[in-house]
């Protein structure tokens, strides 16, 4: 029998590739690892238990209501990283402020996490696939914790990725090194490698917007749409970003969430959803625009800033930029 190379394995036989490595990357992505395994299994089996479905009766700081999953999710991510020390603070899209862990084993964790604990939310309940994005970066002073290590350009990032709960269960990350897929196989709970270095071709087939918005798109973007329905392409959109992301990576496409004339940054987060998602495509060999600039080298401003986000195959994002 051919040998299977287990997510864990895989982190330790990476680590190798750093000379000076302590092992705390290693140690915070298997701690996301875990918390991933947890909320896979809530949302397994979140049609079965009827108080895990449905709003929280709470709402986030953009208003949106919080689903009972999305702040399970929160939990969990949160409770892993705390644990294990590698990690001093972790901003999410389901907290207003960031959270500067002060347990004595995280207080000189070298990294901290932005995340998206449960993306997709108004899918939860419908048994559509969801996902959680995250993104590491090497925290900016070992004596102090501040919004600003938060703030740091995409480019900066140490690792990203994410994890779909999909018709199958995959994390996929990144250390700056090639990216690589891992399916869990639920029946012995271990993620194994099953997408080693992972490409998106250089054009596809599909393109994923939520046309209902077409009318408030820039000119330049209604263009692009047209030509794709000239050319008959394939209108793909899942309304979960991580899901519509990862088709588009597999299969070749591009992802648009444009800025509209009531809301020009759109409604993407830049800190936890797009420069994530933008580093995994970048080392795939793809490309991600706010529409002028590359969203890698964004300064952000705010934990909870929007972004246009045009991301997928580079001919593809090319294209829609000339209109
Ligand atoms: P969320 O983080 O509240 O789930 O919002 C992000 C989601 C993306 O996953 C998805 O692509 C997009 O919002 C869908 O938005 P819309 O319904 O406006 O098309
Ligand atoms: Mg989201």
């Amino acid at each position: 029998m051919a040998h299977i190379t287990t997510l864990s394995e895989f982190i330790i036989e990476r680590e190798k590739d750093f000379p000076f490595a302590s092992g705390d990357l290693s140690q915070l992505l298997t701690s996301i690892r875990l918390a991933a395994k947890l909320v896979n299994r809530e949302v397994n089996k979140a049609g079965l238990v009827t108080e895990i479905l449905g709003e929280a009766n709470a709402h986030n700081i953009q208003g949106e209501k919080q689903q009972k999953l999305d702040v399970y999710a929160n939990d969990r991510f949160i409770a892993a990283m705390r644990n294990q020390g590698a990690v001093c603070a972790v901003a999410s899209e389901e907290n207003d402020e960031h959270i500067v862990f002060d347990n004595p084993a995280s207080l000189d964790g070298k990294y901290v996490v932005a995340m998206d604990p449960l993306d997709g939310s108004s899918n939860i309940d419908v048994n559509v696939s969801i996902g959680t994005i995250f993104s590491i970066y090497r925290r900016l002073d070992p004596e102090k914790v501040t919004l600003d290590d938060f703030l740091q350009p995409g480019n900066q990032q140490v690792a990203a990725g994410y994890v779909v709960y999909g018709s199958s269960t995959m994390l996929v990350y990144t250390t700056g090194n090639g990216v690589n897929g891992f399916t869990l196989d639920p029946s012995i709970g271990v993620f194994c490698l099953s997408h080693p270095n992972m490409q998106i071709p250089a054009n596809g087939n599909i393109y994923s917007v939520n046309e209902g918005n077409y009318f408030e798109f820039p000119e330049n973007v209604r263009n692009y749409i047209d030509g794709c329905k000239k050319k008959k392409m394939s209108a793909r959109y899942i309304g979960s970003l991580v899901a519509d992301f990862h088709r588009n990576l597999l299969k070749g496409g591009i992802y648009m969430y444009p800025g509209t004339k009531d809301k020009p940054n759109g409604k993407l987060r830049l800190l936890y959803e797009a420069n994530p998602l933008a580093m995994v495509i970048e080392q795939a060999g793809g490309s991600a625009t706010d529409g002028t600039t590359r969203i890698l080298d964004l300064q952000p401003t705010e934990l909870h800033q929007r972004c246009p986000l045009f991301i997928g195959s580079s001919a593809m994002v090319e294209e829609v930029m000339k209109g």
